[in-house]
């Protein structure tokens, strides 16, 4: 455990130094939309959300509004004193019937496409990132990568101002993926229901305890993003972000086998978790 904080303090270090990253996203003050998408999922969702959604809940509301005023002003006691006494109008309960539904129909026609788009791993992906969620901390193990992996914690307010990263959402250990490349990700618990997400990334899933999940994404930039436990998970359910550092192919293979030399020989905490006897790195690495 000790191996894989100080390992993780070394790449803060790296981090800090390499700050002048071309793109970072996480939320801003006063930040009301969407966090900018870096994956085509993403995109879809923001897409979704601004060119579909929006325009058709603002016209909602100002013809609700609007009809709300009308009646305010037309049939109050003053303006209408003698009220009409009909209470059933057929034309009018059919059209306030199929508007609504050719609404939704036509909602569906873009929400439905962009669901199975988000849950369908691409069948040809190019590695899987398994991610548990603890309270109160995230672990990662890299499926294709054996004996890496490692705890992400988050870092207290002194360790991540030295750092330079923004408090209450960077950890100790980012996570590293290679840009342009199809990152399964599956997703479980040890304890309780967590749930897993990366809102550039348009990913949030649920981390359930005996429950393999998955999620996929493909980022198109490089850049550090940040994301937090998006399930309630207990007193410290804000104090579990995610950390995302996306990198170049060539920097995400070495990165790979740096972890794997600093870990030659001593026990990955994150693969031995599921061995029954984590005793060696054979040990934990045949239970996986
Ligand atoms: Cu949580």
């Amino acid at each position: 455990m000790r191996r894989w904080q100080s390992a993780g303090l070394a790449g803060l270090i790296t981090a800090a130094s390499a700050a002048g990253f071309a793109w970072a996203d996480q939320p801003v003050d006063k930040g009301y939309s969407l966090q900018a998408p870096v994956t085509e999922v993403a995109k879809d969702i923001t897409f979704f959300h601004d060119a579909i959604l929006l325009p058709i809940i603002v016209v909602i509301s100002l013809f609700v509004a609007g009809l709300l005023a009308y009646c305010v002003i037309r049939f109050n006691k003053q303006a209408n004193p003698v009220p009409a006494k009909f209470t059933h109008n057929t034309t009018i309960e059919i059209v306030w019937t199929l508007i609504p539904v050719l609404i939704l129909v036509g909602i569906s026609a873009f929400s439905f496409p962009l669901l199975y788009k988000e849950d369908q791993t691409p069948a040809k992906y190019d590695m899987t990132l398994k991610v548990t969620g603890h309270q109160w901390y995230w672990s990662y193990e890299y499926a294709d990568a054996e004996g890496v992996g490692f705890d992400a914690n988050m870092l207290p307010q002194d360790e991540a101002k030295a750092a330079g990263k923004p408090y209450l959402l960077g950890t100790d250990n980012a996570v590293v993926v290679p840009v342009g490349k199809i990152v399964r990700v599956q997703v479980t618990a040890s304890d309780v229901i967590h749930s897993w997400a990366m809102p550039s990334f348009g990913v949030k899933m649920d981390a359930v305890p005996g429950r393999l999940n998955e999620a996929w994404f493909r980022v198109e930039k490089p850049g550090l993003y940040y994301g937090q436990c998006s399930e309630i998970c207990g007193v410290k359910h804000a104090y579990m972000p995610i950390e995302i550092k996306a990198v170049p192919q060539a920097e995400f293979d070495a990165w790979i086998a740096s972890q794997k030399s600093a870990d030659a020989g001593s026990t990955n905490p994150a693969a031995a978790q599921f061995a029954a006897t984590p005793t060696s790195t054979a040990a934990s690495a045949q239970a996986n």
